[in-house]
């Protein structure tokens, strides 16, 4: 087919963009969201990358499709769309579709205030605050979350060998706090810790091939995120992070994978505990609210299950073409 279009919905979680494909998308096949995923990455990416590399979309670019639930308990299942692919799961992705969707007349969920949501790395219980007619927080309980390694090792193109964990908040972690060779993220440009991240993400799922596969779905695998750490810019809030992902991207908005998984090494570390709450700032200063709401386990380790708050707001809307026979850079490109 040469010329599809799309309605979009676009808008913004604490910075970072939400473009919610609302009209276009084809039905894919599959008993759940993961086995939708993998149809959607086989037969339809070209919608993906159409959709979020330039020339209609940018580096930053992040989005997603909503489909009926597969489990009629539940209120409606979520694709991320994203620069980086389609991510099992995204925090800033969760609360942007959410405020988009209920300010849109998009979704009713059987209980007002309360979404139950089925993501590919599974089911994600969503709160949400709507006084009139915009919604003013978004708090998503994640899927559990834990520690999955520590103090390892890598060389660093310029800065030398660092010293990081690797966590799970949904998608999988590099963590990498101040150190020796590394004197954090508020000394570096978000142009350099991508181009140091590139890299780095390359070097440590070569050197720990297989090392991180979800113990409870293995089409969850490999770090995929670098989240840097540093000085904070408000001294009332716990921690400033900068998260790498995709080819080119720095998180605007604090990350709430990358949240749930920087709660999950602090609880591991005995750091923070069980109701004690993070508030965690992006690279440029706007802030999620994380909880670790229980500590429990996941195949004998220990993890937690976190909760992460936030607001959207929605801005604009898009109907979009692509039209192969016409376009020569339908599908996108990234430079
Ligand atoms: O909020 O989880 C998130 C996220 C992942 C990548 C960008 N944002």
């Amino acid at each position: 087919m040469a010329l599809s279009t799309f309605e979009c919905i676009d808008g913004h979680t604490c910075g970072n963009p939400v473009r919610l494909v609302v009209e276009g998308c084809p039905e894919l096949l599959g008993e759940n969201m993961s086995q939708k995923r993998n149809h959607f990455l086989k037969e339809y990416d070209w919608i993906r990358t159409g959709l979020m590399f330039e020339p209609r979309g940018h580096d930053m670019m992040s989005g997603s499709i909503l489909f009926p639930p597969h489990n009629t308990d539940n209120d409606i299942a979520i694709l991320f769309i994203e620069t980086s692919g389609c991510l099992p799961m995204c925090g800033h992705g969760t609360i942007g579709t959410i405020t988009i969707a209920i300010e849109n007349g998009l979704l009713f969920p059987k209980n007002k205030g309360f979404v139950k949501l089925e993501t590919p790395a599974g089911l994600v219980e969503v709160e949400y605050y709507q006084p009139k007619n915009k919604v003013e927080w978004v708090k998503l309980t994640n899927v559990k979350s834990y520690l999955a390694a520590s103090e390892l090792t890598i060389n660093c193109p310029e800065l030398g060998e660092l010293v990081f964990d690797v966590s799970y908040g949904g998608n999988y972690y590099a963590i990498i706090d101040p150190q020796k060779n590394f004197s954090g993220m508020h000394n570096f440009s978000a142009t350099k810790l991508v181009q140091l991240s590139k890299e780095i993400r390359k070097r440590i799922n070569e050197k720990y091939p297989d090392q991180f596969i979800h113990p409870e779905n293995d089409s969850i695998k490999d770090v995929s995120h670098i989240l840097w750490t540093g000085n904070t810019l408000d001294e009332k809030s716990s921690g400033r992070n900068a998260v790498f992902y995709g080819n080119k991207a720095i998180d605007r908005s604090p990350c709430g994978t990358g949240t749930s998984a920087r709660m999950a090494q602090l609880s591991a570390r005995g750091k923070l505990k069980e109701g004690e709450d993070y508030v965690h700032e992006s690279f440029i200063g706007s802030t999620f609210i994380g909880r670790v709401e229980t500590i429990t386990e996941i195949k004998g380790k220990p993890a937690i299950i976190p909760s992460v708050k936030g607001w959207a707001k929605v801005f604009g809307r898009n109907t979009i073409a692509i039209d192969s026979e016409d376009d020569p850079y339908a599908y996108g490109f990234q430079v």
